[in-house]
């Protein structure tokens, strides 16, 4: 991200005189998805068919022509069949909730969308702010949306005057598909000002997840969508909604914070947040003085109709805040975690980590039926998983509305009975539906998550400590991505995790304790994984004993983001089978900013190139803009040019 020498009230004076964009009317919590450019077909010999979890507003099509013997077996009560074969005598394989979705998928089609990123000001809790960036001139980004099985590719342009970018696909695995995973510096440069790139994945898992940009902090300025793959599910429903998309939100660039947090007169304050939204909508707390040229703002709201079984799918895609969602009234059934089916239980409220997904079914029949026919979704933010400079309560955390008539009034519900404790899902819980088993391997490496002085990275103010995961902060070099550099001959690896095992050795796995600060308390740290989602054998709030740890091998979890508990620890497992140079990192932006991350070197001698003349061309753009056009852009005038980058870059 970017540097500043500057003092804060100037910074803030320049930020508002800098804007180049034209202000632009927002339609708050109205997402327009991208219709696809899918091919054509004038003959109906396999199976097209709009999915039951298909947009609200919006049609969308399945369609599978490689499968001309199949037809769509999805009924309100079995969402677990998806393709079966037309002649029930047929021996050929059914594609349902237990399928071996690593195995085995339905071949589908190939999806296309263009994602236009610009710089926007946008008021979306009623506060201005003008270094919003955005896609496609959208906040949340546009839904991107598959089915099953089929291919994706977005072409991303980044018209951004000031700012490289790239996008991940947070929790596709992308098998042998390294330079699409998205993060610069380490599978591609970053995407210059002006520039653009192609993504292409295939999609195997299915569910809900969401996609970000990974430069620096500049997903928490509003570079975040949601991503659907339309597929079976372990739960019943008769109808669904669109992606609910929560985050926490402020009325400046996280850039700006990140920056002044950097600065002796802040006392190195960790930045706070200000307001929630749903969906890109909410209301700023009364009186804030950061809110400038307020305008009327609403909360999300959504409308249910009595008796009708809804698909929910939660994201949390805040900077720094794990929320505990409910709907007062209403208990919600958890049928997916991540990108995984588990076997349905019903709750009154799920906590969702920063990059945690569920699938969540609610009756519309509430158990405690108000007058209005109103009800508040609460979205509260989880005990020390936060750092607000408004106390968002149980009572306040009223975030959105549910609506089964016409009354617009304020909900007169109360909230469920639920806990805000900061710990993942109830272990025992989260149980996968297509059943797998761990070997019995033992831990090979240790991490120890922590807040360290690191003096000697690149831009280290004195006195500021840094995240770290493993032996040293991470730091990247945005012109130097490790995809171009496995013989390690510009950079130092020692501080990553190298992973290695002979290709042969095709059932190998690594497993990793991960363990939390022993002699300060903090709040607990969502870990991602990329290029793999992972076996959680043991989450523990207490420290970790070798004599007394309980290891589930036997269908264990399986997602890309846990909680680690403050001072506890995690064990997680992966096969090793996916040849790449994949990030672990903490997904609280600050403290990925910080170094909370390492690179995990997988087998990178076989690792497969599929366009490695794009992947030069974007480091050779992105050399000639940063030495070039950087220096004379009105835009860049602002930042600091020998700070350019002030954090890890991730
Ligand atoms: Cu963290």
């Amino acid at each position: 991200m970017l540097g500043f020498t500057t003092c804060w009230s100037y910074l803030v004076h320049a930020f508002n005189v800098i804007t180049l964009s034209p202000v632009q009317q927002f339609h708050g919590g109205f997402q327009t998805p991208l219709l696809a450019d899918a091919p054509q077909h004038n003959h109906v010999g396999y199976p097209i068919f709009e999915p039951p979890n298909a947009p609200e507003h919006a049609q969308f099509i399945c369609e599978y022509p490689d499968l001309p013997d199949y037809e769509f077996c999805s009924e309100h009560d079995d969402r677990g069949c998806w393709l079966r074969p037309k002649d029930p005598n047929s021996t050929k394989q059914t594609y349902n909730i237990s399928t071996d979705y690593e195995e085995q998928w339905p071949k589908g089609i190939t999806r296309k969308y263009v994602l236009d990123i610009t710089n926007e000001t946008l008021y979306p809790d009623g506060c201005k702010n003008d270094e919003a960036k955005v896609f496609n001139a959208s906040y949340p980004g546009p839904w991107i949306e598959a089915c099953w099985g089929d291919d994706i590719e977005v072409t991303v342009r980044n018209h951004l005057p000031c700012n490289g970018t790239s996008i991940h696909w947070h929790g596709l695995r992308q098998l042998n598909n390294l330079e699409n995973d998205g993060v610069n510096a380490v599978t591609q440069c970053p995407i210059a000002p002006g520039d653009s790139y192609k993504y292409k994945f295939h999609t195997r898992q299915y569910g809900t997840s969401w996609y970000h940009s990974h430069y620096s902090l500049q997903y928490a300025d509003g570079l975040a969508g949601p991503l659907t793959i339309h597929g079976p599910s372990s739960g019943n429903y008769d109808a669904s909604k669109d992606p609910i998309l929560m985050t926490d939100w402020n009325q400046r660039s996280a850039f700006e914070d990140w920056s002044w947090s950097l600065d002796s007169r802040s006392n190195f304050a960790r930045p706070q947040m200000t307001s929630i939204l749903l969906n890109g909508i909410g209301v700023a707390p009364d009186g804030l003085d950061t809110c400038t040229d307020e305008r009327p703002t609403k909360r999300y709201s959504t409308t249910f109709q009595k008796g009708v079984r809804y698909l929910l799918r939660l994201i949390n895609t805040s900077v720094d805040t794990t929320f505990v969602f409910s709907i007062d009234g209403h208990n919600l059934t958890v049928v997916e975690m991540d990108f995984v089916p588990i076997e349905p239980y019903t709750n009154t409220s799920v906590l969702i980590g920063i990059g945690q997904r569920y699938h969540v079914i609610v009756e519309a029949s509430p158990f405690a039926p108000t007058p209005d026919g109103n009800y508040w979704i609460r979205t509260v933010p989880a005990d020390g998983c936060s750092a607000f400079k408004y106390d968002w309560t149980i009572q306040n955390s009223t975030t959105g509305i549910v609506r089964y008539g016409p009354s617009d009034v304020d909900p007169s519900s109360q909230p469920n009975d639920f806990a805000t404790k900061c710990s993942d899902e109830t272990y025992s819980s989260l149980k996968p539906i297509h059943p797998w088993t761990v070997p019995n391997v033992t831990i090979s490496d240790t991490m120890d998550v922590n807040f360290v002085n690191a003096s000697g990275l690149p831009y280290y103010p004195d006195g500021r400590r840094r995240w770290q995961m493993y032996k040293a902060p991470l730091w990247l070099n945005f012109s130097d991505p490790t995809i171009l550099n496995f013989e390690g001959s510009t950079s130092n690896w020692t501080s990553q995790l190298e992973v290695s095992t002979k290709a042969s050795a095709a059932d190998e796995w690594v497993e990793l304790l991960i363990t939390g600060p022993q002699n300060f308390s903090f709040a607990a740290h969502p870990i991602h994984l990329h290029g793999h989602d992972f076996a959680l054998l043991a989450q523990d709030e207490n420290p970790y004993n070798a004599d007394t740890v309980v290891i589930k091998r036997d269908n264990p979890p399986r997602r890309d983001v846990a909680l680690l508990p403050a001072n506890g620890y995690l064990i997680i497992a992966f096969k090793v089978d996916n040849p790449g140079v994949w990030l672990m990192h903490c997904h609280i932006a600050w403290h990925a900013s910080s170094g909370l991350a390492i690179q995990i070197l997988e087998n990178t001698d076989r690792i497969v190139f599929h366009d490695k003349p794009a992947l030069l061309d974007t480091c050779s753009n992105w050399q000639t803009w940063y030495d070039g056009e950087r220096h004379v852009t009105e835009a860049c005038k602002a930042w600091d040019p020998e700070h350019f980058q002030d954090d890890s870059g991730i």
